[in-house]
């Protein structure tokens, strides 16, 4: 399998996790680059010019090429393996839950997480202190749609394990630490160990 991987990450990311737990799966050894994103090692100009004009992580190095957005180095990563279904629908359907997860599950959840475990509470600036009221409930709609969703089906994509649980275990799996009690919604505590148990898994911390 390809060598000259190298992440670049922040390793308390979920997003760099779901990169790492996607490589864990297929037998993938990444390098690993770490980064201070508070102290803001991603917007400096070399790396803003060389590795992602947006600054953020996780980037994925393949030989000279950076690939941004961490499903998207996920996908890259899977791409030919049983981690991606073989229909077209299924394939689809997967990618749809790998969208949703960007758009209505990590800006919230996520971003809860990371203004009480980056930032501090009490660090807040009063823009931030504004959002929070949308975050919580918008993460707590998304958590009401996986737990429906997860309640019918053991997985989240074509009924079987693919990249679709991979991404959304990367933030659902510690939305504690984000204020939310995942106590509320048992189906997705069942697919959380599910996902967990599957060989290959390893921990955030791994
Ligand atoms: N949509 C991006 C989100 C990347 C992102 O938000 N990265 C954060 C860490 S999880 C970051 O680099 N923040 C540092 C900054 O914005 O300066 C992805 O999925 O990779």
């Amino acid at each position: 399998m390809t060598r000259d991987l190298v992440l670049h990450e922040d390793a308390g990311s979920g997003n760099c996790y779901k990169i790492r737990l996607t490589a864990a799966h297929l037998g993938i050894t990444l390098d690993r680059k770490s980064y201070d994103i508070m102290a803001g090692e991603t917007r400096t100009p070399e790396f803003l010019t060389r590795i992602n004009a947006i600054g953020k992580i996780p980037v994925l190095q393949i030989g000279d090429r950076f690939l941004a957005e961490s499903n998207a180095a996920c996908h890259w990563l899977a791409a030919g393996s049983t981690l991606i279904p073989f229909d077209r629908f299924g394939h689809a359907d997967m990618l749809h839950w790998m969208f949703w997860e960007q758009y209505s599950h990590e800006p919230n959840i996520a971003t809860m997480r990371y203004y009480k475990l980056y930032v501090g509470e009490e660090n807040m600036s009063a823009e931030q202190r504004a959002l929070v009221p949308g975050k919580i409930a918008g993460g707590e709609a998304a958590l009401t749609l996986m737990d429906e969703h997860l309640g019918r089906h053991p997985f989240l994509a074509a009924d079987r394990f693919s990249l679709a649980d991979i991404c959304l275990y990367g933030y659902t799996h510690v939305a504690g630490q984000g204020g939310f009690d995942l106590a509320r919604w048992p189906h997705i505590g069942a697919w959380l160990e599910r996902v967990a148990a599957i060989p290959g898994h390893i921990s955030m911390d791994a």
